[in-house]
């Protein structure tokens, strides 16, 4: 999460029902926080229900693997504190919740070692003062990319250029932002492209996306593949299915737009299947279930069946868990995307309704493109204006 990171969606999108916003910070605010705001916010619901008791901190899983006579896994860990690795234990069930956009997919392009610039990935870029004055290639057409780019012409950056393989992200960008076709070569400063065009760069950051990489789990428990919405061997998104007998679970594997309420959604499918309230069909049914969300998965063209998809895969988990609340945001992510097609500068200067208190968030006291300063206090301090919005 890098310094100046503000939510690239709206905190609306990923609000929890059962500790919203406004019970946090007892007032509304703005829908488009900075990553200080929103980790103030998770830490105040795990707080509330006192789940730090149940982490042991300073500890990591440094092996996990099934054994199909006794139908248990084994897991050894890692305490770091006391520098030792602990005895293997036991577990009937595993849920593997590690995260997959932390492992760097780094593509190799002729010349780039011998470019005399600075060469990083996204995962490592922390702070865009260090790019003011300079000219930048971001290799990459996705969030990261997107983000990025606007964070560097924030703070100073004296041009980009946005490489993409497959499209363009084709949004309105400042003059200072471009987009070009894949790089062929670099010689030098000189970066080739496709297209036959060239252009003198001070640095490139390859904003390629992440790989799925689970060092800790043997190699049957290991989920690969792309980054996708729907990823392959996973009944319902979550339990693995070539090894483990039904027993090894992932949260937070799918690509997302849902985040903070998916992984909950999940967790939650996960726990009811656990205990037994929610049963897994035989193979072939499980199978078929799969294939279909593939097929599915198959026909998203742009990024609206994309949020209309995850929508509905939430809403069949929500279904088999019997949850409670409506999660149902797609409505606000698609205005979210006509906000970002009108205007990717002022995008995060729009307010929405909190889905569970009805209530409309003020607009933030400086328009994201001027609002330098990303710490909690500068956010929360000023004084927010009521947006001209009918409520919801
Ligand atoms: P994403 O969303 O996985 O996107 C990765 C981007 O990198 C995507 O545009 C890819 O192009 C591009 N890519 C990957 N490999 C290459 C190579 N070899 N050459 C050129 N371009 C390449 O990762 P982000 O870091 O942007 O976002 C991470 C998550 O954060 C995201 O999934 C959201 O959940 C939020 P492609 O379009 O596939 O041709």
């Amino acid at each position: 999460m890098y310094r100046y990171l503000w939510s690239n969606g709206p905190k609306e999108a990923l609000e929890f029902p059962d500790y919203t916003f406004e019970e946090h910070y007892g007032q509304t605010i703005p829908s488009f926080p900075p990553r200080e705001v929103l980790f103030d916010y998770l830490q105040g619901r795990w707080k509330k229900f006192d789940l730090d008791r149940f982490i042991s901190f300073n500890h990591s899983v440094k092996d996990v693997t099934y054994n199909a006579n006794s139908d248990k896994f084994s897991v050894v860990t890692k305490n770091h504190k006391a520098d030792m690795l602990n005895k293997a234990e036991e577990f009937d069930y595993v849920v593997n919740c590690s995260g997959n956009f932390s492992t760097p997919n780094v593509p190799s392009f002729q010349g780039i070692e011998k470019f005399p610039g600075r060469v990083l990935h996204a995962h490592d870029f922390r702070d865009a003062v260090e790019f003011k004055d300079k000219r930048l290639l971001i290799v990459g057409a996705s969030y990261s990319a997107e983000d990025i780019a606007l964070q560097c012409i924030k703070y100073g950056a004296k041009n980009i250029i946005c490489s993409y393989r497959t499209k363009p992200m084709g949004f309105k960008w400042p003059s200072t932002i471009s987009e070009r076709p894949l790089l062929t070569k670099i010689e030098g400063n000189t970066v080739h492209f496709v297209d036959g065009s060239s252009a003198e760069v001070d640095a490139i950051l390859l904003a390629t996306g992440y790989l799925h990489h689970y060092p800790h789990l043997e190699d049957q428990l290991r989920l690969t593949g792309p980054n996708v919405l729907f990823p392959k061997e996973l009944y319902k998104g979550i339990v693995w299915t070539r090894s483990g007998n039904g027993k090894f679970l992932y949260i937070g594997a799918p690509d997302e737009y849902y985040t903070f309420t998916m992984f909950d959604m999940q967790a939650l499918w996960a726990l009811k299947y656990i205990m037994g309230e929610v049963k897994r069909p035989e193979r072939d049914a499980m199978q078929a279930d799969m294939d279909k969300w593939l097929e599915l998965q198959a026909k998203n063209k742009d990024y609206h069946d994309e949020i209309d998809y995850q929508t509905k895969y939430i809403m069949d988990l929500a279904a088999e868990t019997k949850y409670l609340f409506n999660l149902d945001v797609a409505k606000m992510f698609h205005d979210w995307e006509h906000d970002k097609d009108r205007d990717i500068l002022t995008y995060r200067d729009k307010a929405f309704a909190s889905k569970f208190t009805g209530n409309m968030s003020p607009i933030h006291h400086t328009p994201f493109m001027q609002a330098m300063d990303d710490s909690m206090e500068c956010f929360l301090g000023g004084h927010f204006s009521t947006p001209n919005v009918p409520s919801f």
